[in-house]
């Protein structure tokens, strides 16, 4: 049976801002308080989705969440309306109001982690959306997120979901930006080897960990999704991530390193005992199954130029005619080092043959990349036609979608435009129809009060 990858991307939410949410993101630090476009993030999404269906790829859509976060702040002790609730905020803690308007959820490798059927030990595939602890931001996401997932993901035959782990930061879990998959070339059907990447442990402390930045993945987390998820131990790596480059800015595993099928494609930094890892993942994939590890040196390309280019956030894809493909954001085009870099791979002889550039530039700002804003989900063919047939992309949705961003989303977003009450309505009314074309229901508290 034909198994594909669909990937699931984020569409930009209506408050995309720029807040310095996220201490240890360093494009997140740097453009705090810049005005940000909206209507040109939700775009520059769209149009990478339209781009990956254009080249012959499944490829669906996630709902943003509903922000401001009215319930988030009321929780806080602000009280009275909802205009009220906006304004004592404002006046009061305005940091609190940045981090309940964030647009964050449009990263959707944050969503959860996803193991196919082939890995799992009931046949289905599971969903376990991340808890993502390390940023009270980003804290809101997990139970929508969940929400969302089971109405696009519904029929139980095919897919289990599982509440998110506990909301401590010991089990810290960033979703699949921490987590790889590999297995046979062409073949997303047999089981594979899922690595799981941590930034450190919760109950050891004499273990290597960062100094500078927080590592917000946990051993213990990644343990825990993988038991959910039933995996059995020889399709499991664990491997911990480089300390010191969490330090410099590396605060995801796909800052510095991203996997499809037969292909790691990662910087000679990025892992912590790496060599073991990696024969322990030669040895679980077994011979039949040989695998390319594309290592950059740092001679070609410095931690420095691979954080703000996002080199490794870029998405490697299986096209129909077999061969691979790396969508990368235009930074890397910008940078004379990874431009280099990418001329040089084309000639390695690897299954990557082309790269295509994209403009997210609203999001990368933010510390997000084009392997950020989607959610890969391996599927077979009656799995595919199980999931909610709304949100998979086609001509017909690109244009509605580009129409709905046009009607809904502001061009220019300020820190102070925050406070203005009238984003509530503009936000709630643009998402009750986007629930309407995507057929998900109430998903949202707003439509269930
Ligand atoms: O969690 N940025 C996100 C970026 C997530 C990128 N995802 C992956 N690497 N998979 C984060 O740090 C910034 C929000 C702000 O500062 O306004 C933010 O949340």
């Amino acid at each position: 049976m034909k198994h594909t990858e669909a990937n699931f991307d984020g569409l930009v939410g209506p408050t995309h801002n720029y807040a310095g949410l996220s201490f240890g993101n360093v494009a997140s630090s740097q453009n705090a308080k810049d005005a940000s476009h909206p209507k040109q993030a939700a775009k520059q999404g769209l149009r990478k989705m339209k781009a990956l269906m254009d080249m012959g790829m499944v490829q669906g859509v996630l709902a943003p969440q509903e922000r401001p976060d009215l319930y988030a702040l009321r929780r806080l002790g602000f009280n009275g309306s909802d205009a009220n609730v906006i304004a004592q905020a404002a006046e009061q803690a305005p940091h609190l109001l940045r981090a309940c308007c964030s647009a964050s959820s449009m990263w959707t490798a944050n969503a959860a982690t996803v193991s196919p059927s082939a890995d799992t030990s009931d046949g289905k595939v599971h969903f376990t959306p991340a808890n993502l602890t390390n940023k009270y931001h980003r804290s809101l996401e997990p139970e929508t997120t969940g929400n969302i997932l089971k109405a696009m993901f519904k029929h139980e035959q095919h897919f289990a979901h599982h509440q998110h782990l506990p909301d401590n930061e010991h089990f810290g879990d960033e979703g699949a930006a921490n987590h790889t998959r590999l297995c046979a070339k062409g073949d997303y059907g047999h089981t594979g080897v899922e690595l799981f990447v941590y930034g450190r442990y919760a109950f050891d402390s004499s273990k290597p960990a960062p100094k500078k930045f927080p590592a917000r993945q946990t051993f213990e987390a990644s343990q825990a999704v993988a038991r959910l998820h039933g995996l059995q131990d020889e399709n499991v790596v664990f491997m911990q991530q480089n300390p010191d480059l969490i330090d410099q800015g590396v605060f995801h595993n796909d800052v510095i390193a991203v996997g499809n099928q037969n292909v790691l494609f990662y910087h000679e930094q990025a892992f912590l005992n790496q060599e073991q890892g990696f024969n322990e993942i030669r040895q679980k994939l077994g011979q039949d199954t040989p695998l390319h590890f594309i290592e950059v040196k740092t001679q070609d390309v410095s931690v420095q130029d691979a954080v703000t280019t996002y080199l490794f956030n870029t998405q490697v894809i299986t096209l129909p005619s077999g061969d691979m493909a790396i969508i990368a954001p235009t930074e890397c085009q910008e940078n004379q080092a990874v431009s280099a870099y990418f001329e040089k791979l084309l000639t390695l002889n690897t299954p990557i043959k082309k790269v295509h550039f994209f403009d997210v530039k609203q999001s990368m700002k933010n510390g997000g990349g084009p392997a950020c804003l989607r959610l890969r989900v391996a599927l077979s063919e009656q799995e595919l036609a199980a999931v909610n047939p709304n949100v998979m992309l086609t001509d017909g949705l690109f244009h509605t979608l580009d129409n709905w961003i046009e009607k809904h989303y502001r061009d220019e977003l300020y820190s102070k435009d925050l406070a203005d009450p009238q984003l509530i309505n503009e936000s709630r009314t643009a998402l009750d129809e986007l629930t309407q074309i995507l057929n998900l229901g109430s998903v949202y508290r707003f439509q269930q009060d």
